[in-house]
């Protein structure tokens, strides 16, 4: 019986949402690097919102982040996700300098939801505290999650950026090349 029920927790299908964003380098590449490793790694990648450019949240006069959100099938359960999310954030140079601020960074992988679980471990709370604070998570996730209903508030993404207090700019990227 372990045995069986271990095989189908591991075959189990979870769709998670991603938040990517980072602020230093080459910002655009590495996000792309961080597709292509989620994408042969984690798990397939099932829709991609276009790259927003926009103004730091949080902190005053830092550099614009860009910003791109994801779903993502993958058969990782939430703990794995999010290790196997901040292994790829190393790889790409991110230096944690103090985790309580809002330091600048190359990447960071947020997970915005994780199917529609209500998940409260030390090191990992999701659906994310702050996502409905956040136009530059809320405007690319509704480019691909309009429908999608926060487990917590019981609202749709959409109805969510209607009532986000946030004054911040988030803009389309499309740099010319
Ligand atoms: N991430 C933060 C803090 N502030 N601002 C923007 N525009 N984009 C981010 O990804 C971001 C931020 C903490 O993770
Ligand atoms: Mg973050
Ligand atoms: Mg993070």
């Amino acid at each position: 019986m372990p045995l069986f029920n271990s095989k189908i927790n591991s075959e189990k299908v979870n769709t998670a949402y991603l938040c990517l964003g980072g602020n230093v380098g080459d910002r655009k590449k590495i996000i792309e690097s961080a597709l292509n490793t989620i994408n042969n790694s984690v798990g397939k990648i099932t829709a991609k919102s276009s790259i927003y450019e926009t103004e730091a949240w949080g902190v005053d006069n830092h550099h614009p982040y860009l910003n791109q959100c994801i779903s993502v099938i993958t058969s990782y359960n939430p703990l794995e996700l999010i290790s196997s999310l901040l292994n790829i954030e190393n790889q790409l140079g991110r230096e944690r300098i103090n985790s309580d601020n809002y330091n600048p960074r190359t990447l960071d992988i947020d997970i915005l939801f994780f199917n529609h679980e209500i998940i409260n471990y030390p090191n990992l709370i999701v659906p994310h505290p702050r996502l409905h604070l956040r136009n530059f998570v809320l405007m690319p996730l509704k480019e691909i999650a309009p429908h999608f209903l926060h487990p917590k508030s019981k609202k749709t993404i959409t109805e969510l950026l209607e009532t986000c207090p946030d004054n911040c700019q988030v803009k389309s990227y499309n740099p010319i090349l």
